[in-house]
């Protein structure tokens, strides 16, 4: 899966859900008086097991799934003394008409506030810098997307990438999906999460089927192929319908996870005698074992028992971690907190790190068992349940809507069920043997979704509705320009 290739280009009429383009098409029409010149889709993504490490420095391992964004583009040179813009529009009536004006040099002039739009700002600013481009040209947008928003599937990425490689193709520059990986990740950092990079490198590179992908030393995505098994699993997404809107709760969740994780590898750092300040936990096992040239399952296991040794399990005040680091509370501020706004009175840094290191752990016994012929399914299932036990009970990142679906998904006869995504609401992904998906979707329905929404039983409209909150995801693939 070589990253130094670009994102494919396709003709529009061998790609499937034409419906979907035949619609988007007319809505942009109707709205701009012209056809679009060029589509680009980008693919949600589930992530099957390692949440929360990307931004510590360690490998993960979503696959994209089918659903994604599309956005039909037309191109509208300057004339005259009109000023140029970017004109964004949904075929979602929920999401507004927003126009940003453009500067002479092609910057965006941004609003007060946060919309759906935003998203599509940050990947044009994540392009705009990573290609230094110097032709600005306006641009007018109409998206449609039916990946389900704030749950914990990407939909904000798959916006900012397409917005990446709009902004891209509509100046005539091409970059290799590792430089667009990159646009996007930064880009996204601008809607004030210090996101990690897992989101916007599987909605770039994915290549039908689950990939891990690395971080360090450097971006590498490896594909992760199933071993052959009699009645193969499925993986199911349902949604708990509690929406987590993680730019709104960046300083209690997020945005405080990651300097948790940050402070936590200053102090383990300190503790095998290194004075490097600004590390991630992934860089401190490299400190304690070497260069492992790509083999980040190295020592894992010593490092949970390091953090055992290392880290009290009580909460860390500022003066504790400041003490440890041998440096007063304001240094502490402004090197590992700086201008992330966060609101926390206390640090959980053992049991962040002991989640991180632990987590990394079963992303790389999952790749491992994957990829035997056959695949233990009860094991997979067995490391997804203590994914979520972590990420309930150490990480703080799941909530009780999650855990009531994911205890249901094992009752309804999943291998393993866990929160996907950054947690605190949103989706859950369930491995189910193929032939007992229907049941299993089923079981889900009448225990969890009519039991809260009553009304939805026997109502048509809402069972079609239900296809979007839980579904069966087939492996989708990266990114695309699509030409009509
Ligand atoms: P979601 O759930 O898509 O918002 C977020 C981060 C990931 C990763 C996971 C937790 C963004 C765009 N994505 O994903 O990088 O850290 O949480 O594993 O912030």
């Amino acid at each position: 899966m070589p990253s130094n290739t670009s994102p494919p280009t396709y003709a529009l009429n061998t790609l499937p859900n034409q419906p979907r383009y035949t619609h988007l098409t007319s809505a942009f029409t109707s709205q701009y008086g012209s056809p679009p010149e060029f589509y680009v889709r980008a693919p949600g993504r589930v992530n099957l097991i390692g949440e929360h490490v990307d931004y510590a420095g360690f490998g993960v391992l979503p696959m994209a799934i089918e659903r994604d964004v599309i956005v039909a583009v037309g191109r509208v040179p300057k004339k005259g003394v009109q000023n140029l813009a970017l004109t964004c529009s949904n075929t979602d009536p929920r999401y507004p008409h927003v126009e940003y004006n453009m500067t002479d040099s092609g910057a965006i002039v941004e609003k007060n506030g946060h919309d759906w739009s935003t998203y599509f700002v940050c990947g044009y600013k994540g392009a705009y810098q990573k290609a230094g481009l110097k032709n600005p040209i306006g641009l007018n947008i109409m998206v449609t997307g039916n990946v389900p928003p704030s749950a914990g599937v990407s939909s904000s990425s798959a916006l900012v990438v397409s917005a990446v490689l709009t902004t891209l193709y509509a100046h005539g520059v091409e970059l290799s999906k590792k430089d667009v990986t990159m646009a996007a990740i930064e880009g996204e950092r601008y809607a004030g999460v210090q996101c990690g990079g897992m989101d916007q490198a599987i909605s770039v590179m994915a290549e039908h089927g689950p990939c891990l992908i690395h971080f360090y030393p450097t971006l590498r995505v490896e594909a992760v192929v199933f071993g052959l098994v009699q009645d193969p699993p499925v993986f199911v997404i349902a949604n708990t319908l509690v929406v987590s809107d993680k730019a709104l709760t960046a300083p209690t969740h997020y945005n405080l996870r990651v300097v948790e994780t940050r402070l936590a590898a200053a102090v383990l750092s300190r503790f095998v005698g290194a004075k490097r300040e600004g590390m991630t936990l992934r860089e401190v096992q490299e400190l304690v074992f070497g260069d492992l040239q790509g083999r980040e399952d190295v020592g894992l296991t010593e490092m949970i028992e390091m953090v055992d040794k290392a880290l009290k399990k009580e909460p860390w005040t500022r003066e504790d971690v400041a003490k440890a680091l041998d440096m007063s509370v304001q240094d502490l501020e402004k090197k590992y907190i700086g201008s992330i706004v966060i609101h926390a009175a206390t640090f959980e840094l053992y049991k962040r790190a002991k989640h991180v290191y632990s987590e990394a752990l079963r992303v790389f016994q999952f790749r491992d068992t994957c990829t035997q012929s056959p695949p233990s399914l009860q094991k997979l299932g067995a490391l997804m349940n203590a994914s979520q036990a972590s990420c309930r009970d150490l990480y703080d990142c799941s909530c009780p809507e999650l855990d009531e679906l994911t205890a249901l998904a094992l009752r309804a006869g999943a291998y393993g069920s866990r929160l996907t995504g950054a947690g605190w609401g949103g989706c859950t992904v369930s491995l189910v043997p193929e032939t007992g998906v229907s049941e299993f979707i089923n079981v889900l329905k009448q225990e969890y979704y009519y039991k809260r929404w009553p009304e939805w039983r026997g109502d048509p409209d809402a069972d079609e509705n239900l296809g979007d909150v839980v579904f069966a995801s087939k492996p989708g693939s990266g990114a695309a320009i699509v030409i009509p």
